[in-house]
């Protein structure tokens, strides 16, 4: 994500480890399961987190949202030839975390208000909507693998 954002003026004279300080990740799981506690029931290892305390000290948080960050990061920088990179996300989150659509809306508008909020002279209207932009070309594409494998999210 810091890398896309890094392509739109945000963070421009900034090196990347600036950028992935900038771009914490942790703010946007406990948010998520803040606002929509029932993404949080999908994951079994984070079910003991009942507190925002909790889940703000969690390193297994931490690193989980890098991993996801990461992903996402790769996906965007394919600039809509995400195919492969895209295909085993997919599958997993159809078949075996049976993740709904609906899901990848919540953490895709909270990804853009959480670096809003932090940034708001550097991430204006422009780049939030182009980053908008291109997370739902990413979830739509998601939609359509996970008709392939069969679950209709
Ligand atoms: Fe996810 C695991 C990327 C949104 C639920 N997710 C993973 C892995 C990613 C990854 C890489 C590890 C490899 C794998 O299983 O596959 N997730 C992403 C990206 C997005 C994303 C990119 C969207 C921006 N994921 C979601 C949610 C959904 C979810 C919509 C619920 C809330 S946010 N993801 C999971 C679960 C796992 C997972 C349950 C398995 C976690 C574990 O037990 O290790």
């Amino acid at each position: 994500v810091y890398e896309h954002i890094n392509l739109m003026t945000f963070g421009r004279n900034k090196t990347r480890n600036e950028m992935k300080t900038l771009v914490s990740t942790k703010p946007y799981c406990y948010r998520l399961f803040q606002l929509h506690p029932e993404t949080q029931e999908r994951f079994a290892k984070f079910k003991n987190l009942t507190t925002i305390d909790a889940l703000k000290s969690s390193e297994e948080v931490k690193k989980h949202g890098t991993t996801v960050l990461t992903a996402l990061g790769r996906i965007l920088k394919q600039k809509n030839n995400h195919e492969q990179e895209l295909k085993p996300l997919a599958e997993s989150h159809a078949t075996k975390h049976k993740i709904p659509v609906k899901y990848l809306e919540f953490i895709c508008e909270i990804i853009v208000k959480v670096i809003a909020e932090k940034h708001p002279s550097d991430f204006g209207a422009d780049s939030q909507a182009a980053m908008k932009k291109a997370l739902e070309l990413f979830r739509n594409d998601m939609a359509s693998k996970y008709k392939e494998f069969g679950f209709l999210g």
